[in-house]
């Protein structure tokens, strides 16, 4: 099992799309094991986007993740990562394909609704910088055994 970090960003809870992408999460039988709703500190912002700093799109990125509030999650499942990074699509939704998240839902590469991990590591270390491990529920789904084999 593979844990990773999911965040709908405040486009996405600005235009009511919160339950709509949490049932695609859901339906393709994820698990979340960690769920907060919160406005976005700047100190936080510039941690979470540590990585892009000095990049041109890099001051709006920070305004605009500090905009509103976020719904900030970590999922788990079978290779979590790499297929929730497939259900959300590209990071630009005009390359986005139809049926991800990105390309059903939004049109530009500033407005992209939603962010996942995109590796093993960068999912350990936005899973701690979001989290504290109280906040992180082990449990299991009566599900399961329909889902694994
Ligand atoms: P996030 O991190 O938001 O899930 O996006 P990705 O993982 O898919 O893509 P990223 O880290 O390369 O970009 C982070 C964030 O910056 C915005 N962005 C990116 C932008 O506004 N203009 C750009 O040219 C790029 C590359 C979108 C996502």
């Amino acid at each position: 099992m593979e844990r990773t970090f999911v965040m709908i960003k405040p486009d996405g809870v600005q235009r009511r799309l919160i339950g709509k992408i949490l049932q695609r999460f859901e339906e393709a039988g994820l698990k979340i094991v960690a769920m907060k709703f919160l406005k976005v500190t700047q100190e936080l912002a510039e941690k979470h986007y540590e990585i892009h700093k000095g990049k041109p799109f890099y001051e709006s990125l920070i305004k605009y993740i500090t905009s509103g509030p976020v719904l900030a999650m970590v999922i788990e499942g079978q290779n979590a990562i790499e297929r929730i990074r497939k259900m959300v699509g590209a990071t630009d939704p005009q390359k986005a394909m139809p049926g991800t998240i990105r390309g059903d839902f939004c049109q530009h590469i500033g407005r992209n609704i939603i962010h996942a991990s995109d590796a093993k590591e960068t999912a350990e270390k936005e899973i701690n910088l979001w989290f504290n491990k109280d906040e992180i529920i082990d449990y299991k789904m009566d599900d399961e055994k329909w889902l694994y084999e």
